[in-house]
């Protein structure tokens, strides 16, 4: 099986046991809640957990052996990660090994890499001190595979955590529980040609804690503890609980993320270990629900560990709406680097980080210590977040498309808003309340190209209401598989992780129906997007006005195409509905992600 298809059913695995009721480790996916040793109450968690929730950004780091290698090997490129060559190759451990003497990253500056995390808006580090090749980034003494044994002979993380202190970024650590190299780790893989003795789990488990304890004593207070690499059969929901006890047994304040504990290990009625998720490339479209804390660790290109020509840039405007997307749904960003053999940090990393922390440094109070939206649909224009200091609550308008208008609406909000301001330059704006809605008057040009943030003081608590999808600033209209309502008993919505659909849709007797606000009627193209292993047929109702289509065939049900249906004429303005039923005769079960109009420009 490939790192790929290991990574992605691992990625999957960590989705799906927690947002598609298959019971992995948790029998009931919506209470992740942390399995405390110090029978912690509710407001010792949420004091433990606060340094975390007021941060939302942080910086990971992906920096080992690997990078030595920077993804090539015998001269030629490896397919995916950095990290994962030796696994993509089977490379002998014997030659692996070879790195050791290489490593020697001399350029290596801790004060200069927390600064750029700083710089970025980033609150806190996670370095991996020991990935899942099994060599410490540090000089342990339970083991020669570790740092030691290179010509680099400081302790980066040593230095990292004087950096750390100096510049008031929490330090925290990734371990990987896998171990490529251990020959007490089981199962051991078939290019370990070093090992010597039998595996043993119970001595592997407590060689891991012998390291942890290093990695908790030796560098000052760390902020968490990320584990990663649980996924292996050996590795049990009990041990997962253990090592959790263990943990917070030394640093009682510590967080730790829910890969200590197993996701396969299947055990009805168990809470998996651990104080947050961790959804990983993907940001769950609803979060995990109210009191649920997660993070998404994402890769700025397309590796975690350094590899010489991945080129594949995320945008910098693509990363500052995910850390704006993550802080509207309740969870944290930890944007991912990738340091070179050298010791540096990739230049394009670090222009990137530059240009997020310009953005953060007018922006930023938008997201620290901020809350999920309060809205139950997705605002059409960008993202909301909340922040509630005493009795003061402030809301978080983070506008994507600047309405060409001159008028923002925000749909729903019930709240008295006070007073408005752009939070770039601090321009005060008109506001007028109206029922259920909220229309701030604005300057025809946008202050930020990639998000504007507008903060409405609340003249209470917040209050919303569920109101109307309305057309987007550009006309469109999106109904998406959240916002309709579900007619019947068998399909369902499905969300979270890489799913945000309509699902199960086996019954042609069950339909959906959303209802809109229709301000600029006219022509619309109007389309869906749909995934249909066979070909299925269907009717569109709106109006008055009844189409019926065919989708085209694709891959699987998590395969999705999006499908032009055709022109319909909408010319009433106020309330419409619009509704997909199947066609009995032609039915056959699809998975559908949204119907969308878009404004038809005349011939
Ligand atoms: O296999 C690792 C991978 O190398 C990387 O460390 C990511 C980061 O979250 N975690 C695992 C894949 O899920």
């Amino acid at each position: 099986m490939n790192k790929h298809l290991t990574l992605t059913i691992a990625a999957a695995l960590y989705w799906s046991s927690f947002v598609s009721g298959i019971a992995l480790a948790d029998a009931d996916n919506s209470s992740d809640s942390s399995v405390s040793p110090l029978s912690e109450t509710a407001a010792q968690h949420d004091a433990r957990m606060e340094w975390w929730r007021q941060a939302r950004f942080g910086m990971f780091i992906h920096w080992g052996l690997y990078s030595q290698a920077a993804g090539f090997w015998d001269g030629k490129p490896v397919p995916g990660a950095g990290e994962w060559l030796m696994n993509d190759l089977k490379i002998p451990l014997s030659q692996y090994a070879s790195l050791v003497p290489e490593f020697d990253p001399e350029k290596f500056d801790a004060d200069a890499w927390v600064k750029t995390a700083k710089d970025a808006g980033m609150k806190y580090i996670v370095i991996t001190t020991k990935h899942h090749d099994g060599f410490a980034m540090y000089p342990s003494a339970l083991s020669d595979w570790c740092i030691k044994s290179t010509p680099f002979k400081r302790d980066p993380l040593k230095e990292l955590a004087a950096a750390c202190q100096k510049q008031g970024i929490k330090l925290c650590f990734y371990y990987s529980i896998m171990d490529w190299h251990s020959s007490l780790y089981e199962p051991r893989k078939s290019w370990n040609d070093i090992a010597t003795n039998a595996p043993d789990i119970n001595a592997y488990d407590n060689y891991m804690k012998g390291q942890l304890k290093e990695l908790l004593t030796n560098y000052g207070p760390i902020g968490l503890l990320w584990f990663d690499g649980d996924w292996e059969n050996t590795w049990t929901y009990e041990r997962g609980v253990d090592l959790y006890n263990y943990l917070r047994g030394i640093q009682p304040g510590l967080i730790v993320n829910n890969r200590v504990g197993s996701c396969i290990d299947p055990l009805p009625g168990q809470t998996r270990p651990g104080d947050y998720q961790t959804p990983e490339q993907t940001i769950p479209p609803t979060g995990f629900g109210a009191g649920v804390d997660w993070e998404t660790c994402m890769t700025m290109n397309d590796t975690w560990g350094y590899k010489r020509g991945d080129e594949t840039w995320k945008s910098t405007d693509a990363l500052i709406r995910n850390l704006i997307d993550c802080a509207s749904k309740g969870g944290n960003y930890l944007l991912n680097v990738g340091p070179t053999d050298e010791g540096l940090i990739p230049s394009p990393s670090i222009e990137r980080l530059r240009q997020v922390g310009e953005w953060m440094n007018v922006n930023g109070e938008a997201i620290y210590g901020t809350s999920a939206s309060p809205f139950a649909r997705q605002l059409p224009w960008g993202r909301c977040t909340v922040k509630t200091v005493g009795d003061k609550t402030t809301l978080y308008l983070h506008v994507f498309d600047w309405p060409a208008g001159g008028e923002l609406l925000v749909p729903g909000l019930v709240s008295h808003v006070d007073s408005a301001r752009l939070l770039n330059g601090g321009k005060s704006l008109t506001v007028e309340n109206r029922e259920n809605c909220v229309a701030i008057t604005l300057p025809p040009d946008a202050p930020d190209k990639i998000s504007s943030t507008i903060a409405l003081q609340l003249a209470g608590p917040v209050a919303v209401t569920n109101a109307p999808v309305l057309q987007n600033s550009d006309g469109s209209v999106a109904l998406t598989a959240g916002d309709g309502t579900l007619h019947g008993g068998t399909f369902r919505y499905e969300n979270g992780g890489p799913l945000d659909n309509i699902g199960y849709w086996t019954n042609p007797e069950d339909w959906v129906d959303w209802e809109f606000q229709m301000q600029r009627p006219g022509k619309f193209e109007i389309s869906a997007t749909i995934a249909a292993p066979a070909l299925t047929s269907f009717e569109v109702s709106v109006e008055g006005q009844r189409f019926q289509f065919a989708s085209p065939v694709t891959a699987d049900f998590m395969t999705f195409k999006p499908v032009k249906l055709g022109v319909i004429d909408i010319p009433a303005t106020g309330k419409i509905k619009l509704a997909v039923r199947p066609v009995k005769n032609g039915w056959q079960p699809m998975n559908l992600k949204e119907v969308r109009l878009t404004q038809a420009h005349a011939d």
